[in-house]
């Protein structure tokens, strides 16, 4: 059976994918970054399952950034299957800590493709690209087409990185994929992002905390999909007989205020929005409580407006038809943590 080598094995895509390439019988090969204490709840479960741990899962210690490292991974396992989806994530933190991002997330890309390109058999490669590309687009809905245009060192470092996957193709002809993947969510996610923000928060003041949760820009609007089944189709493109680019995205969008209001209205807290700008504020529809406030800290330097992706060419190609959106999300993810919670 094949063997694919995942970089970013205990986040949110890392951990679905991993789950559903071991459904299809592939041994899989994580790099985890070595850390004074262990990130990796995620995986916890497969690895504790003796069927799985030291005989299909496999996790090595590299650093992005560490290339001597990773070349030597690389040539020992050599997969079949190459998954590169580690790197800084948050755009509002690029802002603080650009260098770094761009080191991981742009020339740890590079890196990778080099290490690649000097393989007597190199793996089918998928690099998780992002809407970030394309920042504040001149057009809406976005297509692979649509001029790059990013608005944070995030989005830079990520059109670096997307841009090479595609030189490398076509200078080297390496089969190297980027998945241009909207906004994804799960109970998996960080808390750090905006959905797990509110609908944790959601669950714990439906069980009886007393917090004000706080936002920033909730006219910020994103289209917001399902991650379990963004990973299928970044498993469908390595198995086309033709590596491309394609835009993952379900073609709606929601802003973080209706996202807030169908979380909170799935935990049993129908809240109302009052006020503008800074001054918004969300009560209990009900009983008048404050429930949510903006706090301008959270707002970013600069923020995308009008992202939202056409995925026809993931439909017509790989087949890969997003059925979870916006308030959907919202009231799954919200479900899930009050169980979570209650449990
Ligand atoms: O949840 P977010 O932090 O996600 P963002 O910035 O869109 O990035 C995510 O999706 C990208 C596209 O797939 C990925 F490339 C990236 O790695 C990451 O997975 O913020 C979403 C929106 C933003 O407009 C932000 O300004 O929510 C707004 N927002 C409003 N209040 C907030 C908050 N974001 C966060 N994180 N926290 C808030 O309190």
């Amino acid at each position: 059976m094949p063997t694919a080598l995942i970089t970013g094995i205990t986040g949110q895509d890392g951990s679905y994918l991993t789950e559903l390439l071991l459904n299809k019988g592939y041994t899989v090969h994580g790099i985890v970054r070595r850390a004074s204490s262990f990130n990796r709840s995620r995986i916890e479960h497969l690895r504790l399952d003796p069927a799985i741990e030291g005989k299909r899962l496999f996790l090595h210690y590299a650093d992005l950034t560490d290339t001597t490292t990773l070349r030597r991974l690389l040539v020992r396992i050599q997969p079949e299957e190459m998954y590169h989806l580690a790197g800084q994530s948050h755009v509002g933190l690029s802002f603080e800590i650009p260098e770094s991002t761009c080191q991981e997330t742009a020339m740890a890309t590079l890196a990778l493709l080099e290490i690649c390109r000097d393989l007597a058999k190199p793996p089918r490669f998928f690099h998780a690209a992002s809407s970030e590309l394309f920042g504040t687009p001149e057009s809406s809905p976005q297509t692979e087409a649509t001029p790059l245009r990013p608005t944070s060192p995030y989005g830079c470092a990520k059109a670096f990185a997307a841009q090479l996957c595609r030189v490398y193709r076509e200078a080297h002809g390496l089969f190297v994929c980027s998945g241009i993947a909207y906004n994804h969510e799960s109970p998996r996610r960080g808390e750090n992002f905006v959905t797990r923000k509110i609908t944790a928060a959601a669950a714990r003041i439906a069980a009886g905390a007393t917090e004000v949760l706080e936002l920033g820009n909730l006219d910020a609007g994103r289209d917001w999909g399902w991650a379990p089944e963004f990973v299928e189709a970044m498993w469908c493109m390595l198995q086309q007989p033709e590596a491309s680019d394609y835009v993952l995205a379900t073609g709606t969008a929601t802003t973080v205020r209706d996202f807030a209001r169908a979380a909170f209205e799935e935990a049993g807290i129908p809240i109302a929005f009052e006020g503008q700008g800074t001054q918004e504020i969300a009560r209990h529809a009900q009983t008048g409580h404050l429930i949510v406030k903006v706090n301008p800290r959270f707002y970013r330097a600069a923020d995308p407006v009008g992202l939202i992706g056409n995925p026809a060419h993931a439909a017509r190609v790989l087949g890969w038809h997003p059925q979870v959106s916006g308030a959907a999300v919202a009231r799954e993810m919200a479900k899930r943590e009050k169980q979570k919670v209650e449990s």
